[in-house]
This record gives structure tokens, sequence and C-alpha cells, in this order.
């Protein structure tokens, strides 16, 4: 033990404490199916899908097999100037999954990643179609966009934004955030109240004029924030008030997409179009980094519209469309087609639901929330301490054989789509004795 403390010492841990987590490691070794391996073999149930994106488990072998196969024929190629078959080939698979009208895509390797390519296309975007002033980005208080500067500017999270304090990007607006626990706790599905929270954008857009307004970008459900299920009619509200105003709507669905909320995308879960759509973690089933951006083919086209051979977009990375990255989506998307992964999601959903709401009542919980196979459980604060009830029930969670994030005092729930009944009852009994002791 001496020695695996010393080496922990030299990874400087993503949003971790570092050194708490360094006095108790909380270590997986291995992974399979549903389950995680601590290094000492003790069985853990990840009810997280690692960081929301093992959509379709951990060591699915086809798409292990898919990414061992690839690193052996071509390590690495180059997307700009040259192309790879493969990824054009995948390009296309995704766009048939895509709501009508989005058939192209942009590869990153993150959802930051994503989320940045997402805002710099719709302000070039605005650009190429001759509205140079369409400068303004609107985000929504507790949103998530990832770390990228442009993703911590619309973003809505204090914390992430503080320690960078004057270095946001300039023009940007928040949106009010949607979460009401006095008036839709215990909601199932999408909450009652809160519709008009959208007909705030009218009055951001009133203050800058819509003139000067680029694009909105919100995440469906917010993931990060503890699961904010936005309120019925909410997100139509915000297309309709984009579309009076010739605003692009972008949806964050980087925890959303591929299957999460029982269809394609959350677009289509809630039958609500977007202008852009950005995706990461389920692209390949969180098995090789890799990010996508959708766009409708009007945007696309404008770009393609000028006359030369010049670079269109002055956009890309290295790694964009890797090849092991392209072979693990291609292969992840397989298996969710095959397997009817995102079905079976939407059928586990009611299952999921009354499992969760079973928590009604035990120490200290003051909502529960859930749509599709996404859901959370928010417990009141410790006085003067919050986010500490929080982090001691993940502590225990994991003692007792179960993976599960944490978001202050919120225990949020984002399952591998092939999750089963028992796992789900499993799952809600360990959550159970944790809380009781
Ligand atoms: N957008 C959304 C909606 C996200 O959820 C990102 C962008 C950024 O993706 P990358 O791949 O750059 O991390 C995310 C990421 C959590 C948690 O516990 C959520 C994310 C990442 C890490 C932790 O809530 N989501």
């Amino acid at each position: 033990m001496n020695d695996i403390k010393q080496s922990l010492e030299s990874f400087w841990m993503p949003f971790t404490g570092n050194r708490a987590f360094k006095k108790n490691p909380r270590l997986v070794a291995r992974a399979n199916g549903m389950f995680y391996y601590t290094p000492d073999g003790r069985e853990i149930l990840d009810m997280v899908a690692g960081l929301w994106c093992c959509n379709a488990g951990h060591g699915h072998p086809r798409i292990v097999e898919a990414i061992q196969r690839q690193a052996a024929e071509m390590d690495y190629a180059p997307h700009f100037g040259f192309g790879h078959p493969a990824a054009f080939e995948v390009a296309e698979t995704l766009a048939r999954i895509t709501p009508e009208g989005m058939n192209h895509v942009f590869f990153t390797n993150s959802g930051s990643e994503s989320v940045d390519t997402a805002l710099k296309i719709a302000l070039a975007y605005q650009k190429e179609r001759g509205q140079p002033s369409r400068t303004r980005l609107i985000g929504r208080e507790r949103g998530y966009h990832g770390v990228g500067f442009g993703g911590i500017s619309v973003g809505g999270i204090p914390y992430n934004r503080k320690q960078f304090s004057n270095s946001m990007i300039p023009g940007v607006d928040h949106l009010p955030h949607t979460h009401n626990v006095e008036g839709n706790a215990y909601s199932r599905g999408l909450p009652a109240n809160g519709i008009e929270l959208a007909d705030a954008l009218e009055s951001i857009l009133t203050l800058h004029d819509p003139s000067n307004v680029a694009a909105v970008i919100v995440e469906p459900i917010a993931g990060s924030a503890g699961v904010l299920i936005p309120p019925k009619g909410y997100l139509r509200r915000l297309r309709e008030i984009c579309d009076k105003h010739d605003i692009l709507l972008i949806f964050d669905e980087v925890i959303t997409g591929f299957g999460r909320l029982g269809a394609n995308f959350a677009a289509q879960a809630f039958d609500v179009t977007p202008d852009i759509i950005t995706s990461a973690k389920g692209l390949t089933s969180g098995t090789v980094p890799m990010g996508a951006v959708f766009v409708r083919d009007e945007i696309y086209n404008e770009f393609m519209s000028k006359p030369g051979a010049a670079i269109e977009l002055f956009h890309g990375y290295t790694y964009s469309a890797h090849p092991l990255a392209v072979a693990a989506c291609k292969a992840t998307q397989k298996v969710y087609a095959d397997e009817g992964l995102f079905q079976r999601a939407a059928d586990m959903a009611p299952v999921f639901e009354d499992a969760l709401h079973s928590l009604k009542g035990e120490p200290h919980v003051i909502d529960i929330r859930n749509y599709g196979l996404m859901g959370a459980v928010e417990f009141a604060a410790i006085e003067g301490q919050p986010g500490a009830r929080g982090a001691h029930i993940i502590q225990k969670c994991f003692e007792a054989g179960l993976m599960v994030r944490v978001t202050g005092d919120t225990i949020a729930f984002s399952p591998p789509l092939i999750i089963e009944e028992n796992h789900i009852q499993q799952a809600v009994e360990s959550f159970k004795t944790v809380l009781r002791a």
C-alpha cells in the first residue's frame, strides 16, 4: 500500500479532491458488463456508466475486437487534407440516427472540444451568411459544457469559472436554471412547473437586440449539475423563440445522446430539433476518446457555397476522426443497433423510475427525479457543509460495491443501457442500506 500511495502523487487528478482521494483511494482495475473490479477483486456495480459514457456496458467483445483490429491495421491517419475511408463511412452512419436534416458531422476528441467547436461554427456561420453582428452567445445557469474557455464561459457552474476569473470569452449571457425543488419535487419525467423560465430568453434578446445574438446553448437535461430535467414545454418554447429571432439553438447532448433517454438523442426524445448537436461519451461507449458535432444541412451548405477551393472552416484537431476512435465508434453504433439498446433504455426506464422513487422517505432525501436512464436523488445539505453528505455517500456506496456520481448533495445515476432489472434492484437495495447506516 505504501508503494501505491507514493505512486498516487504524480497524477494530478481531474475534478478530484486529490489530497482526500490519495488518503483513501477508490481504485478500479478491471471492468466487464455492468461491473468494475477493484485491484483486490471486489465487484462494484456501475450505476453511472463510468462517467455517463459506457452505454454498451464494459468490455463489449465486438467493440474490443474492432479496436484491436484497427490498431494493427493503421495506427493513425491525418485528416487535414488526407482521409481514411472508415471516417467518412462512420459519419454517414451517424447521420442516419440524427434528426432529419442534420447530415454533417465534425469530429473532435471530447465533449469540451465538441462544445468549443459548436460555438465556433455558430459564430463563423453568422459571418458566412452575412450577419457578422451576431456575436453574442447565451448559455444557462448550472449548465455544464466542458472545460474549454468557450465551455466555461457559456457554462453556469460557478466553481468551474471562479478560479479563472477574468478570462471568460466576452459577450455571453445566461438563462436562469430550471431547478425548482419546492415546485417540482419527486416529479416523474418532465416536471410540470417552469415553462415560463424560457421566456427569460426574450428579455435577454430585448436587452441586446436579437440581431447581435448568434446562438443559445443548453443541455436538454443538465447532467453534471445534478440531473435537472426541463419543465414540460420548456425546450419547445426555447426553439420557438430562437426561430422567431433567427438564432441558432445548440443542444449539448454529450450525456443525453446515444440512447440515454431511450431515443437516439434528446432532440428526438423531446421532439425538438436544434440546429447543432454536440456529443461525445456514448459515441464510442467511452472506449476511445471521441466527440462529434452534428449540424443542420443549411449550416454546412452555407460554408460550402462560396466559390473557390479554400479551407471553409479554420478549425480541427490532430486527432479528429482518429482511426481507433472511428473503429470504436463504428462497432459501438452497430452494437447499439443490433442489440436494440436505445429501445432497451426506453423499456427499462419505468423500472428504473419506480426503483428510484422507492427511495422517497429515506433519511435526508428531499427530491428524486428521472428521465430515461438518467436519475438523481437529492439530499438536504448538512448545515454549513454543502457537499459533505454527498461525498460521504459516494464513499460508503463504493465500500458497499456501488459506483454512483455525486454533485454537491445530489447523487446521480446513469447506468449502462444493458442494465437488467436485478441490477436495478441490487443498486437500490445497497443504496438504501448505505442511507440507513
Ligand atoms: N458537455 C456536457 C453536457 C457534459 O456532460 C462535457 C460537455 C465535456 O465533455 P468532456 O469529454 O470534455 O469531459 C460534458 C462532460 C459529472 C461529469 O460528473 C460530467 C462530465 C464530465 C465529467 C464529470 O457530472 N460531462
